[in-house]
């Protein structure tokens, strides 16, 4: 069974860019509930540990400098089948492939400056989500 929660990051180009509400409202009106939710800046160790999977694809070290370029809003939503439905919603990962009404095809500048982040499994969801709150920021 699909689980009903996800991880996000409206990453530093969307916030520099001041599209923090705007996100937050498509996210919201599509019927994502916040369960937890900071303004922060990722370390070099958090990105590094965040996106170790590509740790050995040629833009890793772009991504994680990219990352922790300035702050981020993290977020844990809640919705029946959240992973799926929020890749929906953010469309493709190169915003040139996006499709109309995604937040990707509105906001994202480039393949790396692709104004958020969505987990791609529940599992990751899990991982992700436990590596920026402690239980106590998740309501
Ligand atoms: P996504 O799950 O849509 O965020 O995309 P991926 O997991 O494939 O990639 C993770 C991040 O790596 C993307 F958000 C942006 C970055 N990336 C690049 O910078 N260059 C690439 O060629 C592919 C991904």
């Amino acid at each position: 069974m699909a689980g009903n929660r996800t991880y996000t990051m409206i990453k530093p180009d969307a916030v520099a860019n001041g599209h923090i509400g705007g996100i937050l409202d498509m996210i919201i009106k599509d019927g994502f509930k916040i369960k937890a939710m900071k303004y922060t800046r990722m370390s070099e160790e958090l990105a590094k540990e965040f996106y170790g999977v590509h740790r050995e694809r040629p833009f890793y070290m772009d991504l994680v400098n990219f990352m922790t370029s300035g702050p981020i809003v993290a977020a844990i939503l809640e919705k029946e089948n959240a992973v799926e439905s929020f890749r929906k919603l953010i469309g493709a990962t190169n915003p040139a492939n996006a499709e109309e009404g995604t937040i990707r095809k509105k906001y994202a500048e480039s393949i790396e400056a692709n104004a958020v982040h969505g987990s791609d499994s529940d599992e990751n969801a899990k991982i992700e989500g436990d590596l920026l709150f402690s239980p106590g920021e998740v309501f």
